[in-house]
């Protein structure tokens, strides 16, 4: 019923719901620095949530609270990466070149320091596993669509152009993708506050 988001500097659209439940909460940009030289922009990204679960989690919690009581709310945010909600991150590449194997070392940089924030030492073993699903022959060319779901039960599951390409039970990976957009040190603070003000909106329909 309503239409799709486009972020004015890289063109890259974004419906406004997924599946039939999901809805968008905001969007923002991925850059990366090149040696401390220039900023590349990656790619930019949509977050989604499930609206019947953030009402099943969140409402009865959270319903009362105004968008700027939710605003950088610690706990609110704690909240909905701890509970069994469903959500995608949707990206849209926008580097025309990108390797698999920057997307690789990207990962293991991103991810794998949110894996020690959150679950400590030893996960070496569980990065490398998931990022050797990244195999050297998928190509991901400008205009790539990238879904990182959580689903039911802690499930990521990971798809490029609406193919299948991996699936992990993982509670730490989870969170620790989802920190990435919408944690303490978010890629893009914009898209955060966004998220918030978004899910507050929603938890008062
Ligand atoms: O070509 O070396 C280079 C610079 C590319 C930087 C790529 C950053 C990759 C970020 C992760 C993308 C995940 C889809
Ligand atoms: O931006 O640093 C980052 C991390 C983004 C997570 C990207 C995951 C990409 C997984 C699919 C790669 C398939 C080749
Ligand atoms: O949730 O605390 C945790 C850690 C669980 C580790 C699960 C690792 C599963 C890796 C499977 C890779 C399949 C490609």
């Amino acid at each position: 019923n309503s239409h799709p988001v486009t972020d004015s500097k890289t063109g890259a659209s974004f419906p406004s719901l997924l599946g039939d439940s999901q809805k968008l909460c905001g969007i923002g940009l991925r850059k990366k620095s090149i040696l401390g030289l220039k900023n590349i922009d990656v790619y930019a990204f949509g977050v989604y949530a499930d609206d019947n679960d953030i009402k099943k989690f969140l409402a009865e919690k959270y319903g009362k609270f105004s968008a700027s009581e939710l605003k950088g709310n610690k706990e609110f945010n704690e909240d909905l990466v701890e509970n069994d909600i469903c959500m995608t991150v949707r990206l849209q590449i926008v580097y025309s070149k990108l390797s698999i194997r920057s997307v690789r070392s990207a990962f293991e940089e991103s991810v794998g320091s949110r894996l020690q924030k959150f679950g400590g030492s030893d996960n070496k073993e569980l990065l490398q596993r998931f990022t050797s699903q990244f195999k050297d022959e998928y190509k991901i060319p400008r205009g790539s669509v990238i879904h990182l779901s959580r689903e039911r039960g802690h499930v990521l599951r990971t798809s490029i152009d609406g193919k299948e390409v991996g699936s992990i039970q993982s509670k730490l990976l989870c969170r620790s993708i989802l920190d990435l957009y919408i944690g303490e040190e978010p890629f893009d603070k914009k898209a955060k506050e966004d998220v918030e003000l978004n899910l507050a909106s929603y938890l008062q329909k």
